[in-house]
């Protein structure tokens, strides 16, 4: 038995030592070619999500022997949701790694019902960061994989208000975006604008390791991950692409309660995730900024599409900082096959308003 673990020893220090360890803050920079002050901002920046990523990652790995660690605060955020211990405790952590850095003026988050400053940075630091710190909470409590998802954006004006209400943009005016996915492995997935790119977190390093470059999502996929409980409550179109996937060969349903898990299995495998609006939330759950966007964002960046059902989901302008918008989001044929539900039946709606 000793044998063979130091045969496995052996051979998994040879594998380690045959990568190429690249790590996030060097990637960054080699993908904006560039040691400006711009581009060492933004690697920084990386480098204090990717330490956000793994003080949040230890926490869970050991959150069920805590004391205090797991289960609600008691409090509801400004959605009106109930807030978790894991959701608060992530939120302070992204605040913290951002203290004194100089590099983000201030944070939005869905735990905050107005922007973060952090003053002292603000002379040097235009950047702000948007970012749902534990996407899938409910997860957290059944040991199941959750993710935080982040974006970038620059600050313009002043913001005199404190409101954010530059942040009032479409998804075009993201510099970066990604999430972290709490799994088997900590997994970073992020882009800059130049392609999607992977990183696993080697915990005996303490550094996230480059493990996929330029990440391309198939062009369509079997999966479709929506939570089928709401049936009742979509419009007719979500119910007609419901009902033809259950009548089609070839399509497999996954749902895991945490929009990150469920968009890494359609990044790698292809398919389509939805959360449609509801007879309760007509503009579904997820909100623009924190989550749709960033992932949308990504997820065009590695060939992919996401879509309101009315409009690409880059393109829409929020009004406010929390709002929310159904979502369509994966490979790009299946994201076509859901449009083309709603597109039919909006040409139904017309041609039975034109009749009467
Ligand atoms: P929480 O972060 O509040 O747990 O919500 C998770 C989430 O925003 C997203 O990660 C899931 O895909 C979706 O909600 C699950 O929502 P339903 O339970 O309504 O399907």
């Amino acid at each position: 038995m000793t044998g063979i673990m130091n045969q496995i020893q052996d051979w998994e220090h040879h594998q380690s030592l045959d990568r190429d360890c690249t790590t996030l803050s060097r990637h960054v920079l080699e993908q904006l070619q560039s040691f400006d002050s711009s581009a060492q901002d933004l690697s920084a920046i990386m480098n204090r999500i990717a330490l956000a990523g793994k003080l949040i990652a230890r926490r869970l790995s050991r959150a069920g022997l805590m004391e205090g660690a797991l289960g609600f605060t008691g409090t509801t955020n400004v959605q009106g949701e109930a807030v978790k211990r894991m959701d608060l405790f992530a939120n302070e952590v992204f605040i913290s790694v951002f203290q004194k850095s100089g590099l983000v003026c201030r944070l939005a988050s869905e735990e905050m019902e107005e922007p973060y400053y952090i003053p002292e940075n603000c002379p040097i630091g235009r950047y702000s960061l948007l970012y749902d710190p534990i996407d899938g909470s409910s997860n957290v409590d059944v040991n199941l994989n959750v993710g935080s998802i982040f974006s970038i954006r620059q600050q313009e004006g002043d913001d005199p208000e404190q409101t954010g209400s530059d942040l009032l943009q479409d998804g075009h005016k993201q510099l970066a975006a990604g999430y972290i996915l709490y799994g088997p492995s900590t997994v970073l997935v992020y882009s800059i604008g130049q392609g999607v790119h992977a990183f696993i977190l080697d915990p005996s390093l303490g550094e996230f390791i480059l493990s996929a470059e330029n990440l391309k999502i198939p062009e369509h996929g079997s999966v479709y991950s929506v939570n089928e409980g709401n049936f009742w409550q979509w419009e007719e179109s979500m119910r007609d692409f419901t009902r033809y996937v259950h009548r089609h060969e070839g399509y497999t349903a996954r749902y895991s309660g945490a929009l990150v898990g469920d968009i890494h299995r359609i990044l790698y495998q292809g398919g389509v995730f939805l959360y449609p609006g509801t007879v309760k939330q007509p503009s579904g759950k997820l909100r623009l900024l924190y989550e749709s966007a960033p992932l949308a964002f990504l997820i065009e960046q590695a060939g992919g599409k996401a879509s309101t059902g009315v409009m690409p989901l880059l393109d829409y302008v929020p009004t406010e900082l929390h709002q929310r918008t159904p979502l369509i989001i994966g490979s790009r044929k299946n994201v076509d096959l859901v449009d083309s539900f709603i597109q039919e039946r909006t040409r139904l709606e017309l041609e039975r308003k034109a009749v009467s």
